[in-house]
């Protein structure tokens, strides 16, 4: 052996031996099981952003990676870049609402033409890796790409197995026309919104081997070993209401975060990364039956068309399950802002609505899984931005509803900048409030329900204490309400009404919770007793609106009357039978309606809450079926559009399948579908501040182990059978006899 092959064999062993570190300290999960890692496959390079890409992100900055051969195309977000401001006129159209913007994309043309075998593109969502692997002249080349969080960069690396393979050339486009500059190994754009905000991406290029150097605009590079690509972008969005949401041009701290995060090696970085994500993606493990080794190994393409052609593959009910998990750990950290209509992905300058936060059951639904699958903190960028949002909600009601109301309300659909639009949608405040105290109800924060969630909820309160109409007969309505997103205007719509009752509830117990306010939540559990409650119709169906309007035939997509049952708590079937089974009829009418996968998501959810498994596993089965793209995103009405409510709604609708807790007991198994008779799950939670693990066995629960993280009392419920436990903080309780 000469002394240069002697060298390359030490290299090679050191790289091999780096690769595998994060394996040694078990943060990246052997590829032994294929049935639990979820793998989203593809074998061929995305040519469709929405259905074909694969997304990563780390709360705030995001992209989507198309694997192609001869160019890799990187498109990123960072999820505050918008137009717009406060908005106080609500006019949906006018600039002030403004739109979510594409950041920019990263490309990298490579010179190499011959086509490529064994082509394989994956996103690994247990470890938050997208990886493209192929053959070309008899070379691998291998791409790694990730989105760090403890970074906030995107890394991306790409190898191959033999030396020199990687010549050719990266451009960095801004999606407004920016131009680009370029520096030995760097490239930068900068730019300034209409609304003054400024934002910068800069790409840091590490090359192995061979040569790389700038060429106008572009990084032109030439017989590298491998390079590694660092982009990393920001703007100077601060949520902050009086600084005018505005802070700092992002430059220095975008040129920081570039510079640290290539002086430290690929490893380094993607150790840091994976344990980062695996902290939260770890939490929950589910098994919900075992998919065929032929169907497994299918391309997820081709898996999707199987099952839409009848076969079974419960692995997939696993992966879309976690992908919702994924997906809010990728798009909602504490710090950033929440996950609108898209998450954080957006292609476009003009996205459909904007890209926006809709309040009227979209990114409630981005939610609704965010406490019960065990990613708490997740949910704390809603919490942030509706609290720093107060003052221009406050003047926006003010300047609709008169100077005398108290609180706010809210119109359909926000932004980041406490700017609205669209037509009022006058409970959105109030479930909003639902968030912030369910937030305390499963972590038993009281810190957090003194400071945050009870001055919150205590606002809403106030603008229905001055809002609210009575009756001749003295009862209370919401007056001019509407059922989003159809029928009249008029008082006392059941979806009013419903979110009102749960406001006062919810109220009503984070003040005892606290031992204050008594006086005050006696009169809230008066206003309370008064509300226009639920009706049962003449087909015996649960009404939408206080009169009895509702038609058979209609088969509209929202469902709004239900939020007694799901996401509220009004309706059960253990407390209130009668209602329950009206809304089943009502439910049963709607039937599939238009596609619309957060209606598939919100229906799953509702049929658990009314106990019939199958009716559930339909509209969860329909999600897989009907709804998913390649990338298993989730397309909405109209015209199949990705909206990524259906993605977070369709997991929290399995949860409420397997667990529930909102009627004051933990119910194991509520609702447990034939489909998934066998399986396990590790991790969910409950309210009361309970995780719960649970096996099961052709329908029987086997064993179910109850930890308290708080210390504190609750009851199993599994079947008829209801078990009384006092926990100590941290303890665990496993039961097997049933
Ligand atoms: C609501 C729904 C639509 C869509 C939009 C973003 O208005 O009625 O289907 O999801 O939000």
């Amino acid at each position: 052996m000469n002394h240069k092959t002697l060298h390359h064999q030490i290299i090679l062993i050191f790289f091999t031996f780096a690769g595998m570190l994060p394996l040694f300290f078990g943060c990246i999960p052997k590829d032994d099981d294929k049935h639990t890692n979820g793998i989203i496959l593809l074998e061929k390079p995305a040519t469709d952003w929405e259905k074909e890409a694969f997304p990563l992100g780390n709360g705030s900055l995001g992209c989507m990676v198309f694997g192609g051969v001869e160019e890799e195309r990187i498109q990123f977000n960072v999820d505050n870049l918008w137009t717009g401001d406060e908005n106080l006129t609500g006019d949906y159209a006018a600039p002030g609402m403004g739109m979510y913007q594409n950041f920019g994309n990263l490309y990298v043309a490579l010179d190499a033409r011959s086509p490529a075998t064994k082509y394989r593109r994956e996103l690994n969502i247990s470890t938050a890796v997208c990886r493209v692997a192929y053959q070309q002249d008899g070379t691998e080349f291998i791409r790694e790409t990730f989105c760090s969080h403890p970074d906030k960069v995107i890394v991306s690396r790409m190898t191959a197995s033999a030396k020199g393979k990687y010549s050719g050339r990266m451009r960095l486009a801004g999606a407004h026309g920016e131009e680009t500059s370029a520096q030995s190994n760097r490239l930068t754009f900068t730019g300034t919104l209409d609304n003054g905000l400024e934002y910068e991406a800069q790409v840091l290029v590490e090359v192995e081997g061979g040569t790389i150097r700038k060429e106008g605009d572009s990084l032109v590079f030439s017989g590298c070993d491998n390079l590694t690509i660092i982009l990393a972008a920001g703007t100077s969005y601060i949520m902050d209401h009086d600084r005018k949401w505005k802070g700092e041009h992002p430059h220095a701290l975008v040129t920081r975060q570039a510079d640290r995060a290539a002086k430290q090696s690929w490893s380094k970085l993607l150790t840091v990364h994976v344990k980062d994500h695996q902290l939260l993606y770890n939490r929950v493990e589910i098994d919900l039956g075992r998919t065929e080794e032929t169907q497994i190994d299918l391309p997820t393409d081709q898996r999707l068309q199987a099952i839409r052609n009848g076969k079974v593959d419960p692995d997939m009910d696993e992966l879309l399950f976690q992908y919702g998990r994924y997906l809010l750990i990728a798009c909602s950290r504490p710090g950033t802002l929440p996950a609108n209509l898209q998450g954080l992905w957006n292609d476009r300058n003009d996205p459909p609505w904007h890209g926006d936060y809709h309040s009227n059951i979209n990114l409630q639904m981005n939610y609704w899984h965010a406490e019960s699958a065990n990613l708490a903190e997740c949910h704390t960028p809603l919490f942030d931005l509706l609290t720093e949002s107060l003052v221009p909600f406050r003047k926006a009601t003010k300047l609709s509803y008169g100077d005398d109301i108290r609180g706010f309300t809210m119109r359909t659909s926000h932004n980041p900048f406490g700017g609205m639009g669209w037509k009022w949608n006058i409970p959105a405040s109030a479930w909003y409030a639902q968030h912030f105290w369910e937030h305390y109800a499963f972590g038993r924060d009281k810190k957090y329900l003194e400071r945050v969630a009870y001055p919150y909820l205590k606002e809403v309160c106030n603008y229905w204490e001055d809002r609210l109409k009575e009756l001749p007969d003295g009862r209370l309505v919401a007056p001019n309400g509407w059922s989003p997103e159809h029928g009249p205007t008029e008082d006392g719509v059941s979806y009013d009404q419903q979110i009102i009752w749960d406001l006062f509830s919810n109220t009503i117990e984070a003040a005892e919770e606290l031992g204050e306010d008594k006086d005050y939540s006696k009169k809230l559990a008066g206003m309370r007793s008064r509300l226009v409650g639920p009706k049962i119709g003449k087909w015996g169906q649960l009404q939408e609106w206080m009169e009895d309007l509702d038609d058979p035939e209609d088969q509209h997509r929202h469902v709004s009357h239900m939020f007694a049952v799901y996401p509220g708590r009004q309706i059960s079937l253990s407390k209130t039978p009668g209602f329950a089974k009206a809304a089943a009829v009502s439910l049963k009418a709607r039937g599939f309606g238009t596609v619309v996968g957060w209606g598939n998501a919100w229906k799953t959810a509702l049929w658990a809450r009314l106990l019939d498994a199958e009716s559930a596993y339909t509209y969860y089965h329909k999600e897989v079926s009907a709804n998913a793209f390649p990338n298993l995103w989730n397309g909405c009405w109209p015209g199949r559009v990705f909206q990524i409510d259906g993605n977070f709604g369709i997991t929290a609708g399995a949860i409420e399948m397997l667990l529930q807790s909102h009627a004051g007991e933990i119910h194991l198994l509520p609702a447990l579908p034939e489909a998934w008779a066998t399986g396990s799950v590790k991790g969910l939670c409950a309210r009361g501040g309970f995780e719960v693990d649970m096996e099961w066995n052709e329908g029987n629960l086997k064993s179910a182990i109850i930890f308290s993280t708080k210390g504190g009392t609750c009851k199993v419920r599994i079947q008829d059978k209801v078990i009384d436990l006092t926990l100590k903080p941290r303890e665990k309780r496993k039961l097997t006899k049933f």
